[in-house]
Formats: C-alpha cells, structure tokens, sequence
C-alpha cells in the first residue's frame, strides 16, 4: 500500500495565531513539494456553512443544540473528501476541528439567577450543554493524526488588537473555552489516538513556526498506517 498523508489540525483560541500559522505551514509543506491542501471549519461556503456564518455574526438566532449539530454536520459534508485526499497521499492542515467544536458549545454558560442576598462564594455558573453531548455528534469522525494547540491567555490574546465583533470573541467566553480545551488535550494524549502538542502561542510568530515545523516533519515522508476514527 501507498503511504497516505497526515491529517493536522491546528486548534486554539481567537487571536491565538492559528490561521497565520496554518497558512505558513502550507507554504513551508509546498517549498518541500509534499502534496498538501489548508482546510478551515467552520467552512462558511456550502448551505450549512451560511447558516453558521450567519448566526456567528449575530444575523440569526438558534437553540443551542441545533447550532451545534450543524457545525458537526459542516464537518461530516467534507468527510469524504478529507478521506480521499489522505488515501491520495495529500497531507491536510485543518484550521479547527471537532475541537473546537466541544469548547465553545460546551462554555456556554446559563446567565447567573439573580439571588436576594448576594453570596459570599462565588457562583458556578452552569452550563447549558454537556461536555458529553457536544462530544457526541463528532464520534467517528476521521482522527487528526496530530493536533497542535496554540496555547494563549486570553488576556494577552486580547491585547494582540482585540477582538472583532462576532459571537464568542470575549474574554469570559475564551476562558472558558481555553479550560475545556486543556480537557479535551488530555484525553486526546491518554486516549492514544493521534497526539496532541500544546504549543506557546504567545511566542513570536518565527518561533511558533519553527516548533510546529518541528512536529510536522517527521510526518512528511507519509503514513502506512490507516486513517482513524475520533472516540470510537
Ligand atoms: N466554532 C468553530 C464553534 O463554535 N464550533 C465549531 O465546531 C467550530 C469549528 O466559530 F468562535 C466557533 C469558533 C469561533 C467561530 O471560527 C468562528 P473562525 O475560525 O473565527 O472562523
Ligand atoms: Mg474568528
């Protein structure tokens, strides 16, 4: 059998570099001729994708399962094309996954109740969807063979220019998110299905390129072994 190419997804917070990085990483691939192709999710151009574009923007308003599924479904309509890329040797770089997808509906939080006599500990704020049902619709879908995660306060992402204007670009909502990740990291390590590399996205843009090339390399040469299922 022909050796197949990488799957690598690059995850982190907005404003964390990923998309720079990811575009940089194409091109380094390319310069090393190594087939390669930058996908993105969410894809903001097929149906799905326009009705998840409009509700990131605010256009639009959804219960919260139904957005969810359909940025699992966004990711489900490219399946078949991730797959016949990585069997015709073509490494994939994938800026955001399945990842993300568990961080940011999993950190949202129901509003605090308004109580008559304020507390003295600090309350939890709970969320309105489990980490195991977000978690759940993406089962099965091809394992990235490694996930880098840039990793980034959000206080110092934020500093970085700020935020633009859409959902989720906040500093409580990217704390949140940057606490499930660190979950989801840990049980991608233990799981032993792909590996995850937290990187230091804080670092100047040279030198988080050269720690990813460092990860991607030894990827470039191909895979013999078969593309794996995520959860399963
Ligand atoms: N996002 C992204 C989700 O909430 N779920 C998902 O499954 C994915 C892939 O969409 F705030 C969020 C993350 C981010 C927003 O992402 C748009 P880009 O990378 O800024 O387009
Ligand atoms: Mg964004």
């Amino acid at each position: 059998m022909s050796k197949r190419g990488a799957f690598i997804v690059i995850e982190g917070l907005d404003r964390s570099g990923k998309s720079t990085q990811a575009e940089t990483l194409l091109k380094n691939l390319q310069d090393a001729k190594i087939p390669s192709k930058l996908i993105k999710f969410p894809d903001r151009s097929t149906p799905i994708g326009k009705l998840i574009d409009s509700y990131l923007r605010s256009e639009s308003e959804l219960d919260d399962h139904a957005i969810h599924l359909l940025f699992s479904a966004n990711r489900w309509e490219v399946v078949p094309s991730i797959i016949k890329d990585l069997e015709q040797g073509t490494t994939i770089i994938c800026d955001r996954y399945a990842f993300s997808g568990i961080a940011f509906s999993a950190s949202k939080v129901h509003p605090p109740a308004k109580s008559a006599s304020p507390s003295t500990f600090p309350i939890q704020p709970t969320p309105k969807l489990s980490y195991e049902w977000c978690r759940s619709p993406d089962i099965s879908l091809p394992a990235p063979d490694l996930t880098l995660f840039l990793d980034i306060l959000p206080e110092k992402a934020k500093a970085r220019g700020g935020y633009g204007e859409e959902r989720y670009e906040k500093e409580d909502v990217q704390e949140r998110v940057r606490e499930v990740f660190i979950r989801i990291g840990e049980e991608i390590e233990s799981s032993g299905v792909g590996k995850w590399v937290v990187l230091d996205g804080g670092l100047e843009k040279e030198e988080v390129e050269k720690s990813i090339w460092d990860e991607v390399n030894p990827l470039t040469a191909g895979l013999k072994t078969p593309i794996q299922k995520l959860w399963d």
